[in-house]
């Protein structure tokens, strides 16, 4: 397996910067990485150069949870991609769940969003999954399917492969009820084939695909041990010492 693993933890709205400090600060000493392991932190925007300066001494890495695709100008609350690089931060969350329904993104501005990340040589974790009632209608490849092409839409194979894949059933997500290990290597599964299809068998090997939805370190092993799953983007369990122990144990 040539992928590289990987944990990421999205802290979503939470942290003052005083408790990111502290927390990252700890980390920094009880988190140990590999070439094959990353860990990577998604604070929030006003946290960002802080934890970048905390983790600047370690191989922990910083991404942010979104950002906008114009350069710069009138978009009041925005966040550019130079915003971003400029302070050091090399990862960017895209189309999570939550930016995708309780903000309205659609899959053509998580496009945009992306062709924006990557020609910034910034790299995206492109997240996503399929809410229970679709689950429910069996269209979850469909969904699926549908987020990633749109997503990928006018991309080559050279801009594409830099993309890290998050896979996040939105039912599973901060509700306590993780996919169970073979549900989400069902459905990483599909998203290979499916990057096979669109690219080739080479890209679709590469690709990175994450989980996540409510990883705990009590039932993190069963969906690591799947073939098709590389690791996971974690909230919850990445505010508190739960996530060390995943990078202990994943590592
Ligand atoms: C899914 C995940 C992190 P949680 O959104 O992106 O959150 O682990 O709290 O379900």
């Amino acid at each position: 397996n040539e992928r590289k693993f990987i944990l990421a933890g999205n802290w979503k709205m939470n942290k003052t910067n005083t408790e990111a400090v502290e927390f990252v600060s700890k980390l920094v000493g009880q988190i140990k990485t590999e070439d094959k392991f990353e860990v990577i932190v998604c604070p929030p925007f006003t946290a960002l150069e802080k934890v970048r300066d905390i983790t600047s001494s370690s191989n922990i890495k910083v991404g942010a949870q979104n950002v906008y695709y114009e350069d710069k100008g009138a978009y009041t609350g925005e966040i550019s991609v130079n915003i971003l690089k400029d302070i050091g931060v090399e990862y960017v969350i895209l189309g999570h769940s939550e930016r995708r329904h309780i903000f309205q993104e659609s899959d053509e501005l998580i496009n945009k969003k992306l062709k924006k990340v990557i020609s910034s040589g910034l790299t995206p974790i492109l997240c996503v999954g399929e809410q229970l009632e679709e689950r429910e209608k069996g269209l979850t490849f469909n969904v699926v399917e549908r987020q990633i092409k749109e997503a990928f839409y006018g991309l080559t194979e050279e801009e594409a492969k830099t993309i890290i894949i998050a896979y996040e059933p939105v039912w599973a997500i901060g509700t306590g009820k993780v996919a169970t290990p073979n549900q989400a290597q069902e459905v990483h599964k599909f998203i290979r084939d499916l990057l096979k299809d669109i690219f080739n068998e080479e890209f679709a090997k590469k690709t990175t695909i994450l989980y996540g939805g409510s990883i705990k370190p009590n039932n993190y092993l069963g969906l690591f041990g799947k073939p098709d799953i590389d690791g996971g983007l974690v909230g919850g369990a990445s505010l508190t010492e739960d996530f060390v122990e995943l990078a202990d144990i994943m590592k």
